[in-house]
Formats: structure tokens, C-alpha cells, sequence
């Protein structure tokens, strides 16, 4: 390639990057009533800077070749911040590492664009083999926490298990989204940690956790649900107790495993909670959006349970590197009482449903509970159909 063709060939890419990125999203027509999905997914690899995966120097790059290409963008923790929405994004490259990089967005559901470097995230003695799905909360003490999924080999197996891993929590803070302190993984009981998420209030002075036990790195084991736990110091997170407070249940959304999504909302009626449920299928997997409702003096008490999943993948969110799922990790409370919730599909990229407050405290209140048989939902449906017909009828 003459270093003209060169020339010409980068001007194209940055020029087509930036039409792609500056799309308009819209709402989708249909919805439930509960929520809206937009069209386009906010996120996806291509989103990613030029600049992040070519070299674009002539010299060391005649070819102009994508040396760094980048796998997927999704998972993502949320905020509002000086009026923008601030995406901490878990970014894959093709390596399978993910990393994490702020993208921001003056309305939440288009324009992303990343930060031009990702965060280079400060390491514990115990360096980070792959990091992944940071919630991000404000905390009532001030600072702006990130917990993320820290993975390292798992030292216990032999030599000859390459794949066996060990999942804990780490713990970064910042004021300013550029400066991040990393303070020591959350130290609990259990071998295995992920969907870690810190609770935006003290509860009687200390720091609250939701926590997600588990036996194996895939399998839930003997542990699983969604745990609870306290501890003094946010400097030395060590929980001693852990209690389960929205367990696994058979044949349910969440039979295999479950996990909590974002930190909650603080409402009127109660903290709203979006988590993730897991069941098998006979073609692997199915991670679906499932929503409750804890109580506001003590946010580890369920008073509230819809039955059922609240997002499922459709379409083409079913298909990508983990297909069949979602799972969200992300929402924004905004001032007017919007909700936009930021949630991936398969893996792969990310999208947003918007919601309001008043939708989701209605749909977390009057949706029938699982009986947990399909005899109770056969009769939770007949009474609705029963009144449905006597108002059809009475017209
Ligand atoms: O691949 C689906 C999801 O699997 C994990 O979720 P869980 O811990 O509940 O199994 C996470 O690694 C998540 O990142 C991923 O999207």
C-alpha cells in the first residue's frame, strides 16, 4: 500500500467510525407497558476508536491492519454524571481478556463515545488475570465504588487444568471518574464470588453487600442465591455472615443460578432490585431480567416478588459469543423519574430499555408472584381473564 493509499484508507475509516457512532436511536414502537427498547444496541465493538485498534503508523503498519481488534463491548455499569450518562464498559478484545473503559453519552441512548484511554485498573498483590461486569455506586460516604468480577487461575488444580478459575470481588473508588484507588478484594467465606454488588446505604453503620455464593466457577453448587452480608470497614471488606435472600427455586427463571444486577433504586415503596436468572436448557443456558422489591429499613428483607422474567433476549439479541442471554449490570435513575436500563445480549453488545420508576414499582407490586406450580398460575390467569371478560362483555 503506498503510504497515498495509506492515507486515503484511514481518512475512510474514521470518517465511516464516526457516521456509525453519531446514529440516532429511536424507540421501538411496541412494548408491554412495562418498558421501551430502542432500536440500535448504544454498544458494540465497532463503537470502539479507531484509534484503539490500529496502528496507524505508516511505517510500523504499512497494511494498515487492525493489530489490537476488539471482540465485544457489554456488561456495563452505570451513572449519571454532570448531567451525562457514564457507561464503565467491560470490553473484550480478541485476546478474551476484558478490560474495563468509560464511554458517555449526553442522553443515554445514542452518541456513546469512549474515553480516549481505557482504565488501567491498579493491581493487589494477587494481579488480575481478567476483570469483568463493574457495578458502579454512589455511595451515601461520598465516593463513587466500582466492583467488578476479578478472575485468576485457580491455584488448587493441576497443572494440567487450564480452565478452572477462581472468582472474587474487587473493589476500585474515584470522585472524578479519572483517579481510581483500589482497595482489597471482599474477603467472604466462599470459594467463589461474582455479581457483587455494594448496597448505596450504611445499614446501622456498616457497609452492605449483595453477595452470590457459589461451590464452582460455572456451578452454583451447594451455594447460590442472591447473599447478604455486612462489614465494618470498606478499606478491610471482610463479611463473616453471610444469609441468602433471594434463593434459587426449581423450575423457575432461576433454577440454575441467579445473581443481583445493578445497585438498587431507592423508591417510596421500597428498593427496587433487577437481577439476573439462570436455568438450563437442552441448548445450554438462559440468562432472562428478573426483577423484586426489598423493604427500606432492611433492604435484605424480600417484600415484594413478580413472577417470571421482566427482560428476555429476542431476536437477534439471542445470538452472539454466549448465546441466549441477558443480563444487566446498569441502570440510571434520572430526575424526571426515566429509568434507563442498560442491559447486554449474548455477550456480545450492549442496548437500552427505558423504563420509569412509576412503571417499575407497579410491575414489581401487581405482578402475580410464581406459585411455583402451574396449577397457581393457571388460576392467577383465569382471575384476570374472568375480569378482563366481564369488562369486554360489559361494553
Ligand atoms: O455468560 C453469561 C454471563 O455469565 C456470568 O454470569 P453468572 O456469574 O451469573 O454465571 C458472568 O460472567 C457474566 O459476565 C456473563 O454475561
Amino acid at each position: 500500500m503506498t503510504k497515498k493509499e495509506f492515507d486515503i484508507r484511514k481518512k475512510k475509516l474514521f470518517t465511516e467510525h464516526e457516521d456509525f457512532v453519531s446514529q440516532k436511536n429511536t424507540p421501538e414502537e411496541q412494548n408491554n407497558g412495562v418498558f421501551t427498547r430502542y432500536r440500535n444496541p448504544v454498544l458494540t465493538a465497532e463503537h470502539t476508536p479507531v484509534f484503539w485498534r490500529y496502528d496507524l503508523n505508516y511505517e510500523a503498519n504499512p497494511f494498515l491492519m487492525e493489530r489490537m481488534g476488539i471482540n465485544a463491548t457489554f456488561n456495563a455499569g452505570a451513572i449519571e454524571h454532570n448531567g451525562k450518562i457514564i457507561l464503565a464498559v467491560r470490553v473484550e478484545g480478541t485476546d478474551r481478556k476484558s478490560f474495563f473503559a468509560l464511554a458517555e453519552s449526553a442522553n443515554g441512548v445514542d452518541n456513546f463515545r469512549f474515553r480516549d484511554y481505557p482504565i488501567l485498573l491498579p493491581e493487589t498483590q494477587n494481579p488480575d488475570i481478567n476483570v469483568y461486569d463493574m457495578r458502579l455506586v454512589k455511595h451515601e460516604d461520598g465516593w463513587v465504588y466500582g466492583l467488578f468480577c476479578t478472575e485468576r487461575k485457580d491455584p488448587s488444580v493441576s497443572r494440567s487444568d487450564t480452565s478452572s478459575a477462581l472468582a472474587q470481588c474487587g473493589i476500585v473508588r474515584t470522585k472524578d471518574f479519572s483517579t481510581w484507588e483500589r482497595l482489597p478484594d471482599l474477603s467472604t467465606h466462599s470459594p467463589q464470588q461474582r455479581n457483587v454488588v455494594l448496597h448505596p446505604e450504611l445499614i446501622h453503620g456498616k457497609y452492605a453487600f449483595y453477595t452470590r455464593p457459589q461451590d464452582g466457577f460455572i456451578d452454583a453448587g451447594s451455594g447460590g442465591g442472591i447473599g447478604w452480608g455486612l462489614t465494618k470497614s470498606i478499606e478491610h471488606p471482610v463479611i463473616d455472615n453471610e444469609s441468602i435472600i433471594d434463593d434459587r427455586a426449581y423450575h423457575t427463571i432461576k433454577e440454575v443460578k441467579n445473581g443481583l444486577g445493578p445497585a438498587p433504586i431507592k423508591t417510596s415503596k421500597g428498593w427496587l432490585q433487577l437481577a439476573h436468572g439462570v436455568r438450563n436448557t437442552a441448548a445450554g443456558l438462559r440468562y432472562v431480567l428478573y426483577m423484586f422489591m426489598t423493604d427500606l429499613k432492611d433492604p435484605s428483607k424480600v417484600i415484594a416478588r413478580p413472577g417470571g422474567y421482566f427482560i428476555a433476549p429476542k431476536n437477534e439479541e439471542r445470538i452472539g459469543d454466549v448465546s441466549n442471554v441477558v443480563f444487566s449490570n446498569g441502570w440510571v435513575l434520572r430526575k424526571n423519574g426515566e429509568v434507563y436500563i442498560y442491559y447486554a445480549s449474548s455477550d456480545t453488545r450492549l442496548h437500552v430499555a427505558v423504563s420509569t420508576v412509576d412503571q417499575l414499582v407497579d410491575y414489581v407490586l401487581h405482578t402475580p408472584e410464581d406459585g411455583l406450580r402451574t396449577g397457581t398460575g393457571v388460576q392467577d390467569r383465569m382471575r384476570m381473564i374472568k375480569k378482563n371478560l366481564e369488562i369486554i362483555k360489559a361494553k
